[in-house]
């Protein structure tokens, strides 16, 4: 079976909810404190894996984390019930959601050893996301154990890596050796630089990525300063073609060369601040976008509804798409409640290039396996979750008992 480009979807957790923990992400700061609904949410991320497969791509699943979690909170010395409500929320974030965060991820063909290469990101700036990756590594442990496969645990922490939202690929077909792009952020503005250039480096080498084809691209400061806290808010890549605000990069020529020196057939499509200001394209999400080739061939961008609701975004779309552009498509996706945290449809997913036959079938779903997830979550998941009662006892066993169900529900005890 050929190598495909499989996107693993984060299952939006019970205790999903709004606490403002995200300091230099405008979405999380501006919801802080507003009621979240987390079996909305989770059906709405079922919805967006729906339409994924009747584009005829192929689906994979991450398992929301043990929520609180009580591990991180006893190795502070406390418990949900006494740690102070900052604590608490931090313990109670459904954040691993972002399946883009999860790891960076190296298809066979760029290795050196021909191997998959996953790295769990460590997350390390943000509390609520530092104590995400034993959980994570667990999960990439049991879906990716076939040897087609190398699962890295994460660089030191001294040195933040938030994973594939600043990670990108340019090649002819996912299944061709590619240019593999790496951004990172500088710090000194006002919010802080998640990605450190120090951690991306690491992981070139330990994917053995060919240094030749392998490029370290800075953030530009307005970028992070107008809120895009990782790159995938401001670009995206699918096989062939770079889509991108004219403001994500400090400097993207050398990008653009690299990428027309090893892939002839590259295309980038640039969105200029005069026709879309980076501002409406943060807060439309218009690059966290999940831009996919079918398998009918037609480039296909997968947008939030926000998208469709900024005027300058969607009359950007509109004239691409009657022009003779690289993307094909449009498709418009309710994701709302993730987007109340920052989280797009591209964040709600991690790009995997693999044979699905070398996958644990159990990460893998269908319409069937879907129907099971959601029928899970109507039965289990709370409706509403208001911020002061994150450490309410029966709100707490509601969301323990949510996830033993879907737990079961997958035949995934191992990660219980
Ligand atoms: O890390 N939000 C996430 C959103 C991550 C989006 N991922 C990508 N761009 N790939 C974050 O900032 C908010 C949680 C809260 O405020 O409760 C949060 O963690």
């Amino acid at each position: 079976m050929p190598l495909v480009e499989i996107n693993f979807d984060g299952i939006i957790g019970p205790s999903h909810n709004y606490a403002g923990l995200s300091f230099g992400n405008v979405a999380s700061m501006g919801h802080g404190g507003q009621v979240s609904e987390p079996r909305a949410a989770a059906l709405q991320g079922v919805e967006k894996m729906r339409s994924n497969l009747a584009l005829g791509l192929a689906q994979g699943i991450f398992l929301p984390h043990p929520r609180p979690h009580r591990d991180w909170l006893a190795r502070l010395g406390t418990t949900i019930e006494q740690a102070e409500p900052i604590i608490a929320a931090n313990a109670m974030s459904a954040s691993p959601m972002w399946a883009a965060n999860a790891a960076t991820v190296s298809p066979a063909p760029d290795t050196a050893d021909s191997k998959c290469h996953l790295t769990v990101a460590n997350l390390r700036t943000m509390p609520h996301r530092s104590h995400e990756w034993p959980a994570t590594l667990a999960q990439l442990q049991v879906a990716f154990a076939n040897d087609a496969f190398a699962v890295h645990g994460p660089v030191p922490p001294t040195f933040g890596d938030e994973g594939a939202a600043n990670h990108m690929r340019i090649a002819p077909r996912h299944d061709a050796p590619g240019v593999e792009i790496l951004v990172y952020g500088v710090s000194g503005g006002a919010f802080p630089a998640r990605q450190h250039v120090e951690a991306s480096k690491a992981i070139a080498r330990m994917h053995r990525l060919d240094p030749r084809r392998t490029a370290f691209v800075p953030q530009s400061e307005e970028a992070i300063a107008a809120g895009a806290f990782h790159n995938d808010v401001v670009a995206v890549a699918n096989e062939r073609v770079l889509f991108a605000h004219e403001q994500a990069f400090a400097d993207k020529q050398p990008l653009l060369d690299m990428c027309a020196a090893h892939v002839p057939v590259f295309e980038y499509v640039e969105v200029a601040a005069a026709d879309v200001p980076l501002e409406d394209a943060i807060r439309s999400y218009l690059f966290n976008a999940q831009l996919v080739t079918p398998p009918d061939g037609e480039t296909t961008l997968i947008v939030p509804t926000e998208a469709r609701e900024t005027a300058s975004v969607w009359r950007w779309l509109e004239r691409h798409l009657a022009g003779n552009g690289p993307i094909r498509r449009v498709e418009v996706v309710d994701v709302r409640q993730s987007m109340a945290n920052g989280g797009g449809p591209a964040c709600l997913r991690l790009r995997v290039v693999a044979d699905p036959a070398t996958v644990d079938p159990r990460f893998m779903v269908d319409e069937a396996k879907l129907d099971r997830v959601a029928d899970a979550v109507r039965r289990h998941w709370p409706e509403q979750i208001t911020h002061d009662e994150l450490q309410r006892p029966a709100l707490i066993a509601d969301v323990e008992r949510a996830r033993a169900a879907l737990v079961e529900t997958l035949d995934l005890s191992e990660l219980g």
